[in-house]
């Protein structure tokens, strides 16, 4: 026989379930123009107050090699050869944030590439005037983000978590 309990425990499951399909995990970076702008809290801040787990972070001075591999989708770009050496110029703030749609909401949270049409409200809103120095960098797709985390983590850098008050974070 179905019981009321079967039932909260199916209700359970199914949460559980939907929970974790919609786990993400995104790649973002604090380029060297933020970091040097003393605005590294102020942009962390915002993932974690929106509610976002920081799963993996680190700050290095990216070689010219692995800023090629990160934009390699925009070789062929007139800007590419500044775009590296712009990244590989200082040091960035390498992360790693989880949690539903993070993808999508992290580059709402990031707001648009040029700064003339990122909203106010958003990182590059607020902070930035120039697109070759627009602050933050975040993965714009699932593929992109995993390429993302492999190219700038190894594995047992990203930390597996939970946040103690995870159930007032999401039903
Ligand atoms: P995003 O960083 O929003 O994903 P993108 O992938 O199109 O934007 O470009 C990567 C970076 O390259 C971007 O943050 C700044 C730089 N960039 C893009 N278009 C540029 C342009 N027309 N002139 C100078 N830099 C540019
Ligand atoms: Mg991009």
């Amino acid at each position: 026989m179905f019981t009321c309990q079967d039932a909260t425990l199916t209700t359970n499951i199914h949460k559980e379930f939907f929970y974790l399909m919609n786990q993400e995990r995104t790649f973002i970076a604090i380029k060297p123009d933020g970091v040097q702008r003393g605005l590294i809290s102020e942009i962390i801040g915002r993932f974690e107050k929106k509610g976002f787990k920081l799963v993996a972070l680190k700050q290095l001075i990216p070689s010219i090699q692995l800023a090629q591999q990160h934009y390699g989708v925009h070789k062929d770009r007139p800007f590419f050869s500044d775009l590296v050496d712009f990244i590989s110029s200082g040091p960035v703030i390498a992360m790693v944030w989880e949690g539903p749609n993070v993808i999508v909401s992290a580059r709402k949270l990031i707001g648009a590439t040029k700064p003339v049409d990122s909203e106010p409200g958003t990182i590059r809103g607020d902070y930035a005037i120039d697109i070759g120095r627009n602050i933050i960098h975040g993965s714009d797709g699932e593929d992109t983000a995993k390429f993302e985390i492999n190219l700038w983590f190894k594995e047992n850098e990203l930390c597996d978590w939970n946040t103690a008050d995870c159930e007032w974070r999401v039903e």
